[in-house]
């Protein structure tokens, strides 16, 4: 049986109070209820505070440029299928500098579980507007107040997104749900979570995310009826869902690549001499 020491990592350098703490113990929660060992996790990051979780953890961690997270995640689950990939990143790492990557993903539906840790700021670089930012936001970049932010789980459910989920670093065995679910989903799982930054945003704090929140189960909400999705994805305010807002069952991207049909890449004989071949085409 899988224990949380077995995921132990470095104590974190994050800040007290930080709701990247909660995010961390999820995510190792959710891999020991699932019974997963370390050898078989890729976790994938960027940069950014959000991006040094798997720092934190004792699995194969692969770090990379700020907003560069999925394409590399996405690498690692068409050349090792057997790898449990999980992308981890925040709102401006992923829906920012890694917008592009971020829409391709969901269309292509790869087999990878994403989470999002939505603290409405670029917190390492100290506090500048990011693109989830609500309107009016004051920042050092943003004097006047941010402007439109981006709606980014109406985008995912527009771009073909297979698992659409929002949870809340306030509470954590929901969250441990949540990533269990999206784990278990075959396909691109995104999981937006709102998690307060105690130092870069003073408004969307602990408190404020908590008098609005509320579970999707507790009502009989239907996650599986796509405009009711897009519909459910506007609430944004005095009220904030958070639970599964939309989930359909499609083919993955790596199911549907012919030369995966033979097993692994990783796992597949090198014939030297067709290297050899594609040496001539292409030196
Ligand atoms: C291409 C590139 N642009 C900008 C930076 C500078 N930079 C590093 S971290 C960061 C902000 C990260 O914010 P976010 O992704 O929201 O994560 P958080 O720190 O809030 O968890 C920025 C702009 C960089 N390292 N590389
Ligand atoms: S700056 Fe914000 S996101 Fe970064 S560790 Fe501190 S509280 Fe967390």
């Amino acid at each position: 049986m899988v224990k949380m020491s077995d995921y132990a990592g470095k104590p974190p350098a994050w800040c007290p109070g930080c709701g990247n703490f909660a995010i961390l113990t999820a995510v190792k929660r959710a891999l020991v209820e699932l019974d997963i060992e370390p050898y078989r996790v890729l976790m994938v990051s960027g940069i950014g505070q959000a991006g040094k979780l798997p720092h934190y953890t004792r699995c194969n961690v692969l770090n990379v440029l700020h907003g560069r997270t999925l394409p590399a995640a996405a690498g690692a689950k068409i050349a090792n299928p057997e790898l449990v990939v999980i992308a981890v990143g925040g709102d401006g790492d992923g829906y920012g500098e890694g917008g592009n990557h971020f829409l391709h993903s969901l269309r292509r539906n790869h087999d990878i579980t994403y989470l999002v840790h939505n603290n409405q700021v670029y917190a390492l670089t100290k506090g500048q507007a990011s693109p989830t930012s609500d309107l009016g936001f004051v920042t050092k970049t943003t004097p006047h107040g941010a402007w439109m932010p981006l709606n980014s789980l109406a985008v995912a459910i527009a771009a073909g997104g297979s698992f659409v989920a929002r949870g809340f670093a306030g509470d954590v065995d929901h969250l441990v749900g949540l990533i269990k679910k999206g784990m278990h989903h075959r396909g691109f799982a995104l999981i937006d979570i709102l998690q307060p930054c105690v130092s870069f945003n003073h408004k969307n704090t602990h408190a404020w995310y908590r008098e609005r929140v509320y579970k999707l189960e507790d009502t009989d909400y239907d996650p599986s009826n796509r405009l009711a999705a897009f519909e459910k994805s506007q609430e944004w305010g005095d009220r904030i869902p958070i639970g599964v807002i939309y989930r359909e069952d499609r083919a993955t991207f790596e199911e549907q690549i012919p030369a995966l049909k033979k097993g692994s890449l990783v796992k597949q004989k090198i014939d030297p001499r067709q290297v050899e071949v594609l040496m001539q085409e292409f030196v």
